[in-house]
């Protein structure tokens, strides 16, 4: 089972660092807090490297609003 598990995560893994476009704002947004800190954003190297720009406020931290327009 504990073999299984691992694969399974590695999938996981493997398809949300594979598609950004299909990475949800809740998912990422892991304390729940309605926005995407750059801590959150690090899982998703593409995100991360997008997210200067979609801050467009500066404040650090991606809302619902700055993540969709990813
Ligand atoms: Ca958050
Ligand atoms: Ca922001």
């Amino acid at each position: 089972m504990k073999t299984l598990h691992k694969t399974f995560a590695l999938i996981a893994l493997a398809s949300s660092s594979a598609a950004f476009a299909a990475s949800d704002f809740d998912t990422l947004d892991t304390d729940g807090n309605d926005a995407i800190s750059q801590s959150e954003a690090s899982v998703d190297a593409k995100l991360m490297s997008m997210f200067s720009e979609l801050d467009t406020d500066q404040n650090g931290e991606l809302s619902k609003e700055e993540f969709s327009k990813a």
